[in-house]
């Protein structure tokens, strides 16, 4: 988690300067490289989510279980999660398609020492068996789905979990009021203008980001989750257009 969380994180540069040609985003090399500094940088709350995740994994995680982080990028929350869950026989599988991340995601879980198992596979998330989970994060990773996808995944990952298992989905939202929609827009840019992104990092990284980062409501996700068969589910977290749901079978 240090190497994933430092202060000496490689900077973020990769919208600094004008592009020609503004291409979808994608999760490749050079992203993996800076991405603990991005993601910081442009998700307000990140931290916290990373550090409650643990700690929400200790209170949820089932004896002889799994633990599913799905786009689990370079492993914040497996790791988060290593450390809080008191169950040494949990094993962990931490999911993503992108190489660049697998790759350093292995390498931050091997340097972290700990007898809980934890496996890092680099598949599509869509392409996965759930069995016997007890907790299930998609940690902002179901908003790069095409939403009419969503659900299929969710009733996947419903039909993997134990009775009392707990998914944990946290989500850029948009919102319908347009004040609303309007005041967290505002902040979130402040947000990420006080972390030191330039108007033209922010408006180009947004360009990159319009086709494949589609954000819901919060009222889209309690709905899809009720639909899916979850008996609970509750905002646990919000920071402007950035929100955590926790929802129980
Ligand atoms: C964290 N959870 O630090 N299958 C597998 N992985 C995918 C898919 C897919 N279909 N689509 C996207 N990804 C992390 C942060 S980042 C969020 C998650 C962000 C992966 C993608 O490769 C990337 O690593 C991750 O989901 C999203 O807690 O960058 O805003």
């Amino acid at each position: 988690m240090k190497q994933a969380m430092s202060n000496k994180d490689p900077q973020d540069a990769i919208y600094a300067k004008s592009h020609d040609q503004i291409v979808d985003f994608e999760f490749n090399d050079g992203v993996a490289r800076v991405f603990p500094d991005m993601i910081r940088r442009s998700v307000p709350g990140y931290g916290t989510l990373i550090t409650m995740i643990g700690l929400l994994a200790e209170q949820y995680a089932q004896p002889n279980s799994n633990i599913y982080d799905l786009g689990c990028s370079l492993g914040a929350a497996s790791l988060s999660m290593r450390r809080r869950i008191q169950h040494h026989d949990c094993r962990i599988i931490a999911v993503d398609n992108s190489e660049a991340m697998t790759e350093r995601c292995r390498n931050n879980i091997a340097e972290d020492i700990s007898p809980i198992e934890a496996e890092v596979v680099c598949s599509d998330i869509r392409d996965i068996n759930f069995e016997r989970a007890s907790v299930v994060v998609l940690n902002f990773t179901l908003q790069f789905l095409p939403p009419e996808e969503r659900q299929a995944l969710l009733n996947k990952i419903y039909a993997g979990l134990l009775p009392g298992g707990v998914l944990l989905l946290s989500e850029k939202l948009v919102f319908t009021n347009p004040d609303e929609s309007a005041l967290q827009d505002k902040l979130h840019l402040a947000f990420k203008k006080a972390n030191g992104y330039s108007d033209l990092e922010i408006s180009q990284k947004r360009t990159a980001l319009e086709n494949i980062l589609i954000p819901e409501t919060l009222k889209q996700h309690h709905d899809r989750l009720k639909r899916v068969g979850f008996q609970q589910s509750h905002t646990w977290f919000q920071c402007f257009n950035f929100a955590s749901i926790l929802a129980l079978k």
